[in-house]
């Protein structure tokens, strides 16, 4: 489309579904509570959505896909976690701010590629 290399509109890299959970906030700990989210990677952000599948029909009101929280990937950290749970396949997201997320798959070829993905964007961002 003639629009697609506009820098006003970041690319989409990447969505879909991932258990998630926040483990830290500004460096203080968080009790777990693992959840599922509908992940979106775009631009220089990670974008945690409600997963789509818990929402009542009236959420699903165009306006109404207000996301949850996003993260700056800018000089964020991401490394293997599988120590840090007892589920498998789990990462940890760091970001410059000292919050700590983990994210999981039961599929091993999806966590890999998201984790792959974000860290690319990661190592663009060090470049810039
Ligand atoms: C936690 C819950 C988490 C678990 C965590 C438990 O208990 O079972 O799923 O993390 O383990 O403490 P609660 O619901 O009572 O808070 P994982 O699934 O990632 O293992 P942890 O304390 O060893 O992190």
């Amino acid at each position: 489309s003639p629009d697609s290399n506009d820098s006003s509109t970041p690319e989409l890299e990447k969505a879909g579904l991932l258990n998630k959970t926040k483990i830290a906030e500004g460096g203080r700990k968080l009790r777990k509570n693992w959840n599922p989210s509908w992940v979106v990677l775009v631009g220089n952000s990670l974008v945690f959505f409600k997963d789509p599948k818990s929402q009542t029909p009236s959420s699903w009101k165009p306006g109404n896909s207000c996301p949850e929280s996003s993260v700056d990937l800018r000089g964020a950290q991401l490394q293997w976690a599988n120590d840090l749970s007892s589920k498998k396949n789990v990462f940890k997201l760091r970001t410059v701010t000292g919050n700590e997320f983990l994210l999981q798959s039961e599929t091993d070829s999806l966590i890999r590629e998201w984790f792959s993905t974000i860290q690319s964007v990661i190592d663009r961002l060090n470049r810039e």
